[in-house]
């Protein structure tokens, strides 16, 4: 019913292959007999969860899951308003069982794993993949190494993945260095690798555009703005809208639209420069530790996507991202990790520079949760005021400079 297939050279792949990349060196894909799935917009009423849509999951046993997926998507209206647009959603992706978009490709991967007969599951990480890694290893009773860039990770993300249980290991380099130790280690110890190199992973990625199309009555937005890391989740919800045009359940497929931080934006410049491959960022750097990421791994899909789909790429600074954090926390109601709030600061700029029509209908993505990154949210925000545990202090602290 489905196999891997190379997007360069298009060789196959049997579905039982322990393959991440194909012979030639190029990304693969699942891909489906499409014409023996029959799936309605009838065959998914109910809940919203991602093992809902097994019609398209490639995964044939019971799932390791924790109920991932059905997170809220908010219409934001006073964010629309600050940016000069009408019609703005979050899919606020934080409120997964991990408080990250990973669990998705997780629940999916960790299954595949055991379905496979793989014995230890692996991946390097900027911290949100080690983190639900840990915990869909915990829940599969598989062990877990995860490689991280040492001092380079959130502290909510590194306390997920040792509570868990994963073998937490801080490599003196960036999270390209991890990723590169970790293929390596995969191949030679016969450890399931568990990065978004994997095509399964995004499987699993793909149901944030199913949910979406549902959210909306069955339509797709014009267009999608999310964070761009290792550049698996632009690739894994375009291949979701793709999915559901060719069944027939949405018409269209929207502009995707990929935001980078300034310090780290290899695919905005190959989007800019008109070049068919990125050049790699040896020593990227930004707030944003979740897409502190030089040498994105799926690149090539990336820029296919963003193509393809009429979309675009942007840079935002630092100061950009924290800016748009707490416009979300403090308009919306919605708390994010500084990657997250960068698809907000990216709508903002593309809106300013004319880039967005007022009219479009928007969907950013807000892809981790607020308290991954409490230590930097301290270091934002004005500190808590002490008093004494008296009335009049308590007034004076109030009324302070009103
Ligand atoms: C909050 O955890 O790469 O473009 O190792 O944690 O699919 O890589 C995290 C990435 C956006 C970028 N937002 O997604 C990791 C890791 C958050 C993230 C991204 C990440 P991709």
């Amino acid at each position: 019913m489905y196999h891997l297939e190379c997007i360069e050279c298009h060789k196959r792949y049997k579905a039982t292959e322990i393959i991440y990349t194909c012979s030639c060196g190029g990304l693969l894909d699942v891909i489906y007999d499409y014409s023996s799935i029959h799936l309605t917009k009838n065959d998914l009423k109910g809940r919203l969860s991602v093992w809902k849509y097994r019609a398209l999951i490639p995964v044939g046993r019971e799932p390791i899951t924790l109920n991932e997926g059905g997170t809220p998507l908010y219409r934001v209206d006073r964010i629309a308003k600050s940016v000069g647009l009408k019609d703005v959603y979050v899919k606020h992706e934080g409120m997964n069982p991990t408080g990250s978009f990973k669990d998705r490709g997780m629940t999916v991967g960790v299954t595949k794993a055991l379905e496979l007969g793989m014995k230890t599951v692996a991946c390097a990480s900027t911290g949100n993949t080690s983190a639900s890694l840990a915990v869909y290893g915990a829940k599969a009773g598989v062990p877990a190494v995860v490689l991280l860039p040492a001092g380079k990770v959130a502290l909510g993300k590194l306390a997920q993945a040792l509570m868990h249980g994963g073998k937490v290991l801080c490599i003196r380099g960036n999270f390209d260095d991890a990723l590169k130790l970790v293929r390596d280690l995969c191949d030679k110890e016969g450890f399931y690798l568990l990065n978004s190199v994997n095509p399964y992973r995004l499987e699993g990625q793909k149901t944030i555009a199913f949910e979406i199309a549902d959210q909306l009555g069955w339509e797709a937005p014009d267009r999608v703005v999310l964070p761009v890391g290792n550049a698996g989740n632009i690739t894994a919800i375009y291949k979701g809208f793709k999915e559901f045009k060719r069944l027939g359940i949405i018409d269209s497929v929207p502009k995707m639209t990929g935001i980078q931080a300034e310090g780290a934006s290899p695919i905005v410049r190959a989007i800019k420069n008109d070049a068919d491959a990125i050049t790699v960022e040896s020593k990227p750097e930004t707030i944003a530790t979740a897409i502190r990421i030089g040498n994105p791994v799926n690149a090539i899909k990336a820029l296919i996507a963003i193509r393809e789909s009429g979309g675009t790429a942007e840079t935002v600074t630092d100061d950009e991202i924290i800016r748009a954090q707490h416009e979300l926390a403090s308009f919306e109601g919605i708390g994010v990790e500084p990657a997250s709030a960068s698809s907000i600061a990216g709508l903002r700029k593309l809106a300013r520079m004319g880039l967005i029509d007022k009219d479009e209908k928007v969907v950013c993505v807000t892809t981790g949760h607020l308290l991954k990154d409490s230590e930097h949210v301290l270091s934002v925000c004005p500190k808590p005021i002490e008093i004494d545990a008296t009335i009049e202090a308590v007034r004076k602290a109030v009324f302070a400079g009103s």
